[in-house]
């Protein structure tokens, strides 16, 4: 006979928590990662980049404090995140938006592991609880796709860095947002 996830106390086994602050982690060094490169990108003067990824900082400190909501109402213990070793420095606006896709698609995966773990322990509450972040994570993974392909598209020759700057500031709009928005920030 399997435990009861659910008991008086809480609504979540600990394996859970263990997993859920684990996100918590990944989701406040994106905001990090993304405030840095936010940073980098404001000095090299790609300043609607610089916007986009200011914006898009401000997105993942919210999803981590959705989670921290989520894993104290339950009746867990949310852990704020050591956040040390980000980088400063990039070698190009293109390495910055390859970055970007290779962390989403990570992010993505450990989404997914979560969501299979609750399947597995029919956890239920918190399986539905993440499909606000596997949506979510589709929209990321499709955006950060866009801005890669724009090097590609346009190129980086002439005015191209120019011209590919201004079209990472069009690409917000292009996300679809069918997320609920809990926070009114994004
Ligand atoms: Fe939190 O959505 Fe990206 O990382």
């Amino acid at each position: 006979m399997k435990k009861q996830i659910v008991t008086t106390s809480r609504s979540l086994t600990e394996e859970t928590e263990d997993k859920l602050n684990e996100q918590i982690d990944m989701e406040g060094k994106s905001s990090a990662y993304y405030l840095s490169m936010a940073s980098w990108c404001e000095t090299m003067g790609y300043s609607n980049a610089a916007q986009f990824l200011y914006r898009h900082a401000e997105e993942e400190r919210q999803h981590m404090l959705k989670i921290f909501g989520y894993v104290n109402d339950a009746g867990g213990h949310a852990l704020q995140p050591e956040i040390t070793g980000i980088r400063h420095k990039f070698d190009s606006l293109r390495e910055v938006f390859e970055l970007i896709l290779e962390h989403e698609v990570e992010v993505t995966k450990s989404i997914n592991t979560i969501v299979d773990h609750c399947f597995q322990i029919k956890d239920f509450t918190t399986f539905n609880f993440l499909q606000w972040f596997v949506t979510e994570q589709r929209e990321e993974e499709t955006l950060a796709r866009r801005a890669v392909e724009l090097f590609v598209i346009i190129g980086e020759e002439g005015v191209g860095l120019w011209t590919i700057d201004q079209e990472i500031g069009n690409l917000d709009s292009f996300a679809t947002g069918t997320g609920p928005n809990t926070t009114g920030a994004i």
